[in-house]
């Protein structure tokens, strides 16, 4: 740990800012028409019409002056790009798997993973599911199933591993159809869907004794792994004197590959990888990437993408910066909590989740309350951020009604190395000045709904 941050009670940036965006601050009638125009889905909304945008951490945190100069160092050619190879070794060394097939985000990767090691009538188990995830199992012919342990979808309760696998679940699954229809287990990192939690080094261990004697491969997903290891370090007996760095590599070790959308941890704007040990898997995915994303030196990218991505990498696991990251997303949550907020506990690293059931428990589920909120929040200050219920959730395909999950949630979601202390202050005031309102806050009505992943394109009309 760097003995400077080590030793001071409160937290600070590892940088300065040298260059900066403007942001545009609007009227009341401005947001109204904008969010009408948007069908009352934040998806929807025009950035130039948001002030602070909580959207998501994805592909929006704020690149170094080295990666930018990186920039300048890629390697166009369509084939053997030194960037690629720098990418690779960035990946061997500190992620620690053998082969490397670059893809243009995350869900590239998964379509790769899901394609291999799926056949028709699979089941796949996983610590929660996340949206891009769950339906490139489902589309592979695949049926997810969650595993995670009970504690995740309650938002109150605090425990530290939140995102840990229940092995009695996932034991129950096996006996039921067989280690031989259950291709992998599919296991993410910090957890996004139960509000970014962490699972342990414990439950991972016992996770990878279970998967040798049943001989299934357990597939990472690496996205916020990086932000786990951090948690690891800070709640887990024995870990305290790793670094990061060290822990990432502990946990890589104890699984058979990994996708990654690199648009979190690793601080580039566009850019993922699938990673492997195994040979045959490798062939495959090196030979499928050329079908969806282009050649295996590139999947997708251009060779200076590969370079912001090597370097982010160095950067994302260092000490200091996650310190930062973590302890604003900390500060927001302290705010929003004394200000008596409902928020999942404990707070994750990459966002704050309102607990929206608690907020508008006057809405009914099928009433969307988590969209509405979502929407009421820009319409308060123009923050945007991101519904995380029983929209996101989608239909049941058995059924064909909402899912209605456990977890309700609007998500206020921090890139890094983005916003200032100052503009936390500002989303925490907005957020309580519409929790003194909530009772007036009413419920949507979903006028359409595309077909997959819904969530980004369906648009809404308040209920009256
Ligand atoms: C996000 F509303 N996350 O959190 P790609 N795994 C994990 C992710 O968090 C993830 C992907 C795979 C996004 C972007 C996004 O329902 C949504 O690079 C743990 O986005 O393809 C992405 O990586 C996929 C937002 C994705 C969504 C899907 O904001």
């Amino acid at each position: 740990m760097n003995t400077q941050a080590a030793h001071r009670p409160s937290w600070a940036e590892p940088y300065k800012i040298k260059s900066v965006e403007l942001i545009r601050m609007t009227t009341r009638e401005e947001r109204e028409q904008a969010i009408r125009e948007a069908g009352y889905n934040t998806f929807l909304i025009r950035s130039r019409d948001v002030y602070i945008d909580l959207l998501t951490d994805s592909g929006t945190s704020a690149m170094s002056a080295r990666q930018w100069a990186g920039l300048m160092m890629g390697d166009e050619a369509y084939s053997g790009s030194d960037n690629f190879y720098h990418l690779q070794d960035a990946v061997r060394e500190y992620y620690g798997y053998k082969h490397l097939v670059p893809t243009h985000q995350g869900r590239g990767a998964e379509n790769l993973l899901s394609q291999i090691m799926i056949k028709e009538g699979d089941y796949i188990p996983g610590n929660m599911y996340f949206t891009t995830t769950r339906l490139h199992q489902e589309l592979a012919g695949g049926i997810f199933v969650d595993v995670i342990i009970d504690e995740a979808h309650d938002p109150a309760s605090r425990h530290p591993f939140k995102g840990n696998v229940d092995m009695q679940k996932l034991d129950q699954l096996v006996q039921k159809v067989g280690a031989d229809h259950v291709p992998y287990i599919s296991l993410e990192g910090n957890v996004n869907m139960a509000g970014g939690q962490p699972f342990s080094m414990a439950n991972l261990r016992e996770l990878r004794s279970y998967c040798d004697q049943h001989d299934i491969p357990i597939m990472l997903d690496a996205t916020r792994t990086i932000e786990n290891a951090w948690f690891i370090r800070e709640r887990e007996e024995g870990y305290a004197d790793k670094t990061v760095r060290e822990i990432l590599r502990e946990i890589c070790d104890l699984t058979d590959g990994c996708t990654m959308s690199a648009k979190k941890d690793l601080l580039v704007n566009i850019g993922g990888f699938f990673a492997c040990n195994d040979e045959e898997i490798y062939r495959k995915a090196q030979n499928m990437v050329v079908v969806y994303e282009g050649l295996h030196t590139y999947g997708g990218l251009a060779g200076r993408d590969m370079e912001a991505m090597a370097l982010g990498i160095e950067e994302a696991v260092m000490e200091e910066h996650q310190a930062a990251r973590i302890g604003q997303v900390r500060y927001l949550g302290d705010k929003l909590r004394d200000a008596g907020v409902p928020i999942v506990n404990p707070i994750g690293s990459h966002a704050i989740f309102i607990d929206a059931r608690k907020f508008l428990p006057h809405v009914d589920q099928d009433d969307f309350p988590a969209q509405s909120l979502a929407a009421e929040l820009y319409l308060e200050a123009g923050i945007r951020t991101m519904e995380r219920g029983n929209v996101s959730a989608g239909r049941d395909p058995e059924t064909g009604k909402n899912r209605r999950p456990a977890l309700e949630l609007v998500r206020l979601t921090l890139p890094r190395r983005v916003y200032t202390q100052a503009h936390m202050d500002v989303v925490a005031e907005s957020v309580e000045q519409v929790y003194l309102r909530r009772e007036q806050i009413r419920g949507l009505k979903m006028i359409y709904e595309p077909e997959y992943l819904r969530f980004f394109q369906a648009r809404f009309e308040p209920l009256t």
